[in-house]
């Protein structure tokens, strides 16, 4: 399922006050120089099989034609590289010629990136060829990267000298500011696992704004922006960078005033052309969640309007009988998950966001506002059990599929009775398959679908089972799609294109914080 949208002749619609606050909220960046920790040779270039190295030994490995090294950070890290290059032999009388391969996972390092025939640009893979012309030499690498581990490959040298790679470090990048955290214990091991490594995931999708993943968009979505604010405000509270984020999607928005899926923030802030009916409607979601956390009445008065014009889009795309039509729900994204109908989904989402649009219109004394949104919501609520409610399967069905993702929206939105809600979530093993849920994303709502339906052991037994799944696998921060099942699964026809620090993954801290840790 590719997601491609081109619009020609795209002019958003720029505001330039808001725009203006979104750049006095720039966060300040915080870095640190960290070095490797250890050291190994993979056996053949693109071969598993590594022979360690001992660190102190690095220095003194001349590296010929053909070899690798590779130099393990010891943790998940963004930032920018700098090698110390010599030589052993004769005076160079030809550059060196390296190929880097930077790789948030081991397995990353051993795949070949001319194999990958997806549809998502080969660009976002982290490999550069350089030439140092000169040695001994000291190459700090323009680029930022998000990685562990560094495979050096020595392409070239000549017959006269041999390389060596000095010294190696990296200048890290990001604005959480760990001095914020609190100390957080939850007395179980896993779940503390599952915490720090969510914590990290954060931080290091934490830049100039809250990034989707630092090696593939690095942008600003808005359904891994909602997702990052609430595990935010449970760690770093740094409220600035959510309300810098949210000026930016108000800024810059589609000529018709919707809210781009992403925006882009340099050379200029612009949005995307890309729409998506859901992404659209967590706008309003991700504001009301913001002023919880903060009544900013500032921030209030300026995307107020825009937050309602979301919901007045959103239910033009409503027929007489009150329900989605053809164009939201292909719209809609809710998972990478090829073939699932998502108009149950994009129906659920509508009224979930139409909640917290009341929400606001409560906050901003605009109770006629708020009345027309209850009459509304409870339209599109009713519409939701005679279209999709199948009594006899006793679930919610969209086009024929009983998919996780529809029901999961169903409840999330409270178009169910609580007892019935629970009895469907009671249940819900029925629905993983044949729509199996493809990302950390899907798998937050479904958890959050088990508490609201007050199943906690349950939601906490699904988050162990699934985040932990991806430590067993070798995390250090959390992945943007993962099935347990089928290792090699990518949305986007090959692995070696995953992100494997995402945003969306990083839940666990909020749902660990929120449902899973007993108060004493
Ligand atoms: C992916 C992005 C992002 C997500 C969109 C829908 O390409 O990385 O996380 O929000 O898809």
């Amino acid at each position: 399922m590719a997601l491609i949208s081109i619009i020609e002749d795209f002019h958003p619609l720029n505001d330039a006050k808001l725009l203006y606050r979104a750049d006095e909220l720039k966060p300040s960046l915080h870095h640190e120089i960290v070095e490797p920790v250890g050291g190994f040779q993979l056996k053949e270039r693109y071969s598993p099989e590594r022979e360690e190295i001992v660190l102190q030994k690095v220095p003194k490995l001349a590296m010929g034609k053909g070899q690798n090294l590779c130099l393990d950070f010891g943790d998940h890290y963004v930032g920018y590289l700098t090698l110390e290059f010599s030589y052993t032999g004769s005076h160079p009388d030809a550059p060196a010629f390296l190929k880097l391969k930077f790789s948030e996972v081991f397995d990353e390092l051993s795949e070949n990136s001319d194999d990958y025939d997806g549809w998502i640009s080969t660009s976002w893979i982290q490999e550069e060829y350089i030439h140092v012309d000169v040695l001994p030499a000291r190459v700090t690498l323009p680029r930022r990267y998000a990685f562990r581990y560094l495979k050096i490959t020595m392409m070239d040298t000549s017959p006269k000298y041999k390389l060596i790679v000095k010294h190696a470090e990296l200048l890290t990048e990001s604005s959480a500011n760990y001095k914020r955290l609190e100390p957080f214990t939850t007395g179980d091991e896993l779940k503390d696992r599952i915490y720090n490594v969510g914590i990290r995931t954060l931080a290091n999708c934490m830049q100039d704004v809250f990034e989707d993943g630092p090696k593939r968009d690095q942008r600003l979505w808005m359904g891994d922006l909602r997702l990052e604010a609430l595990a935010n405000y449970v760690s770093f509270r740094n409220m600035n960078l959510v309300r810098r984020c949210l000026y930016l999607f108000g800024g810059s928005r589609f000529p018709d005033g919707r809210i781009s899926a992403n925006v882009f923030i340099k050379p200029a802030v612009e949005a995307d052309d890309t729409w998506m009916f859901d992404y659209s409607l967590l706008f309003v979601v991700a504001l009301e969640e913001y002023l919880q956390e903060t009544n900013d009445e500032e921030t209030l008065n300026d995307l107020y309007d825009i937050a309602m014009q979301q919901v007045e889009i959103s239910l033009r795309h409503c027929d007489e009988r009150h329900v989605v039509d053809d164009e939201a729900a292909n719209a809609a994204f809710i998972d990478w998950r090829e073939g699932m109908d998502k108009r149950g989904c994009a129906q659920a989402v509508l009224i979930f966001a139409m909640r917290y649009a009341r929400r606001l219109a409560r906050r901003k004394n605009d109770y006629s506002q708020a009345n027309w949104l209850l009459e509304q919501l409870e339209l599109l609520r009713k519409a939701a059990i005679e279209y999709f409610w199948d009594e006899e399967q006793k679930c919610f069905v969209s086009e024929g599929q009983t998919a996780m993702a529809t029901q999961v929206w169903m409840v999330l939105a409270d178009v169910l009775e609580p007892e019935k809600a629970r009895e469907l979530m009671e249940n819900s093993e029925r629905f993983l398959e044949p729509y199996k849920m493809a990302t950390p994303y899907m798998h937050h709502y479904y958890v959050t679908a088990l508490c609201r339906t007050g199943l906690l052991e349950k939601a906490e037994k699904h988050m162990k089972e699934y985040w932990g799944s991806m430590l067993d696998a070798g995390a250090d921060t959390f992945w943007e799609a993962w099935d347990p099942d089928d290792p090699k699964a990518s949305p986007y026809g090959g692995k070696v294109i995953n992100s494997y620090c995402h945003a969306w993954s990083c839940s666990p801290v909020v749902l660990i914080k929120k449902f899973f840790t007993q108060q004493k």
